[in-house]
């Protein structure tokens, strides 16, 4: 699909600071594709509907996530984790994208996983880093995201893992198994 008519659908699902922050990821994932040797087109569009569920209903996703028989446990865990899942589905049923790559990287954008793709890495990553974000840490995923991108992803990770603790939530395993795997290949 072309990039426009992409914007164009996301633009009727977000609000204009999600929109805005769809484009920083949009320009992050570009950039960082072409660093990494990472399809550009597949970059740019998996990142331009990385959010395209994020306005959906509870309700609406909490039927598609049984419906489509995906990891119920997810119910169990931050609402904030189902619109990933959710949205690599309704891109595929609204939009017609049929890439899996692209697909897999919306729906592992927010827990990631472990064995993560290259792809699946920076849309991660970028959605992390995006020039709209900041947080504590920010500048200093950004600068190791200039350099290599399995430390960034390392660095996202642990990060989101001890704000959820730091905030008494529940982490969704597939978060710590991201966390796992790299430390593990790593040693
Ligand atoms: O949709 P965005 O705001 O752009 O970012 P996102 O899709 O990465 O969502 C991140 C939010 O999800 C962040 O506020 C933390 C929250 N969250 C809740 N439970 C979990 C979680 N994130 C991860 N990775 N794992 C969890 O278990
Ligand atoms: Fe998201
Ligand atoms: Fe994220
Ligand atoms: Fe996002």
């Amino acid at each position: 699909m072309e990039r426009n008519k992409a914007l164009q659908l996301v633009a009727e699902q977000l609000t204009e600071k999600r929109y805005i922050h769809t484009l920083g990821v949009v320009d992050t994932a570009v950039h960082l594709a072409e660093k990494y040797q990472v399809d550009v087109k597949k970059a740019e569009l998996a990142a331009i509907f990385h959010d395209y569920a994020k306005f959906r209903p509870l309700n609406e996703m909490k039927q598609i996530i049984v419906q489509q028989k995906f990891d119920e446990q997810l119910l169990h865990y931050n609402p904030e984790l189902w619109h990933a899942p959710v949205g690599a589905y309704l891109v595929q049923q609204e939009a017609g994208i049929l890439d899996l790559d692209i697909l897999d990287a919306i729906r592992y954008h927010t827990s990631g996983r472990k064995n993560m793709t290259d792809l699946e890495k920076v849309i991660y990553i970028a959605d992390y880093i995006e020039p709209g974000r900041s947080f504590p840490g920010v500048e200093e995923a950004r600068k190791i995201a200039d350099k290599d991108l399995d430390e960034a992803l390392l660095f996202s990770v642990r990060n989101t893992i001890q704000f959820l603790i730091s905030k008494h939530q529940a982490v969704y395993p597939d978060t710590f198994e991201l966390y796992n795997d790299i430390v593990m290949k790593k040693e």
